[in-house]
């Protein structure tokens, strides 16, 4: 629409534990979103690709060891590199969706001990997100699906603290930004209905574009 033209992209986040079925939902919009012509773009984070990317990949995988405050710096510096990028995006008129964000960095690192405060501030500024959608699934449901991966912190014991961390951040953001800035989407039910009930909370919000400037993180 005309008006369209005038705001600015989403600033879209999907956060969730592990087999939630996070990535896949994200997957489905972005066609979603191609096939409708709509100019949208993914962003993962970590975002595995770059020069610190590499060096996440390495401790996720048990290739490295490392410091829990470095690894999480190493997590927060991984999103500044990447924030001119989606700022430009956004200013462009393109929708970003990210899968996982500044909120997995302090929940997981706040799960192995690290001071919340701590792991807060490095995010501090960068982009925020237009809303994050809270993917859950009651632990009985989850245990149900496929089986955990190799990777760091995919046990019952980390996901199980890690959900209680995520349920501070989620207050955190409310208290900061508002209500509206984070919701929860059950993950329940077949692909199609989850990926039915995030498109009827986000098709306002990418169809039309956002208006005014875009804020800025525990800002
Ligand atoms: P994926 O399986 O989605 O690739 O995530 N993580 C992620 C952190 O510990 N800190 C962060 O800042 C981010 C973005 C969550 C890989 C794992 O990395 C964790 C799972
Ligand atoms: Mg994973």
């Amino acid at each position: 629409t005309s008006s369209s033209s005038s705001r600015r992209g989403a600033f879209i986040v999907f956060e969730g534990l592990d087999r939630c079925g996070k990535s896949t939902q994200v997957d489905r919009l972005v066609q979603r979103l191609d096939r409708d012509g709509h100019k949208a773009r993914l962003q993962k984070f970590p975002d595995r690709t770059t020069a610190i990317g590499k060096m996440i990949d390495a401790y996720l995988q048990s290739k490295a060891e490392m410091d829990d405050h470095a690894i999480h710096l190493l997590f927060a510096a991984n999103r500044w590199e990447c924030a001119a990028a989606i700022r430009r995006d956004l200013e462009n008129g393109i929708t970003v969706i990210a899968d996982r964000y500044a909120f997995s960095g302090i929940a997981f690192s706040a799960a192995k001990g690290l001071p919340f405060e701590f792991c807060l501030q490095p995010d501090t500024a960068l982009p925020l997100p237009d809303i994050t959608l809270y993917l859950t699934l009651p632990p009985a449901v989850a245990s149900q699906r496929s089986a955990f991966g190799v990777e760091r912190y995919e046990t019952v014991a980390i996901q199980t603290a890690v959900r209680e961390q995520f349920g501070l951040v989620a207050n955190e953001v409310k208290k900061r930004h508002g209500d509206g800035k984070w919701v929860e989407v059950s993950a329940e039910g077949s692909i199609e209905e989850v990926e039915e009930r995030i498109w009827g909370l986000l098709e306002g919000m990418i169809s039309g574009g956002v208006d005014g400037r875009i804020g800025e993180l525990w800002v």
